[in-house]
């Protein structure tokens, strides 16, 4: 097991479209249970692939709250189905864009088919907060941030201060 190091914005490695995985072995299954670990310590509800500079379609999903509770889910080329023509908005945040946060609109409902850890096809029905989580993961996977779905103006403002606490943190590096 090992904790990875995560990606922050802006990183050209975030705007890419990942690849689907090929086959659902060993290797991937290291790489899930390294993201969950990852996950959990930093701690997050949700992780996908190229957020630890891996670009492949993988993401895992985990939320434990009261009402909530499903256990780590991971999902190999996952696809969304099947979507709610209802919307709700939730204040996101994301591990690649720290202390930020912003109110997204996506559907509330979406049944997605995916890979699970054996390889094995499943679909699932997510609602509540699993419903944002898995679409904020599967945009990652799309090279999409929640912030490129806000105002550019809001956007502009939080990559200028991402950018700034970067060379801050180098600075501080350097001494
Ligand atoms: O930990 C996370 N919390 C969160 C809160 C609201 C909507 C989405 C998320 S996902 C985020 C972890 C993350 O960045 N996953 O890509
Ligand atoms: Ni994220």
């Amino acid at each position: 097991m090992a904790l990875l190091p995560i990606l922050i914005a802006p990183d050209p490695r975030l705007k890419l479209v990942c690849t689907p995985v090929a086959r659902v072995d060993d290797a991937v299954r290291q790489l899930m249970d390294d993201m969950r670990e990852t996950m959990l310590a930093a701690p997050g509800i949700g992780l996908a692939a190229p957020q630890v500079g891996h670009p492949i379609r993988l993401i895992v999903v985990e939320i434990e709250r009261e009402g909530q509770k499903t256990g780590p889910l991971f999902m190999v080329n996952p696809e969304i189905v099947e979507a709610s023509d209802e919307d709700v908005i939730y204040d996101e945040g994301c591990l690649s864009v720290p202390e930020h946060y912003a109110e997204v609109a996506r559907p509330a409902k979406v049944r997605v088919r995916y890979l699970d850890r054996d390889g094995e096809t499943r679909e699932l029905e997510c609602e509540g907060l699993l419903s944002t989580c898995v679409q904020h993961e599967m945009d990652h996977l799309e090279g999409i941030l929640f912030i490129d779905k806000i105002s550019a103006l809001k956007r502009g403002i939080i990559l200028r201060k991402l950018i700034k606490a970067r060379k801050d943190r180098e600075r501080e590096e350097a001494d």
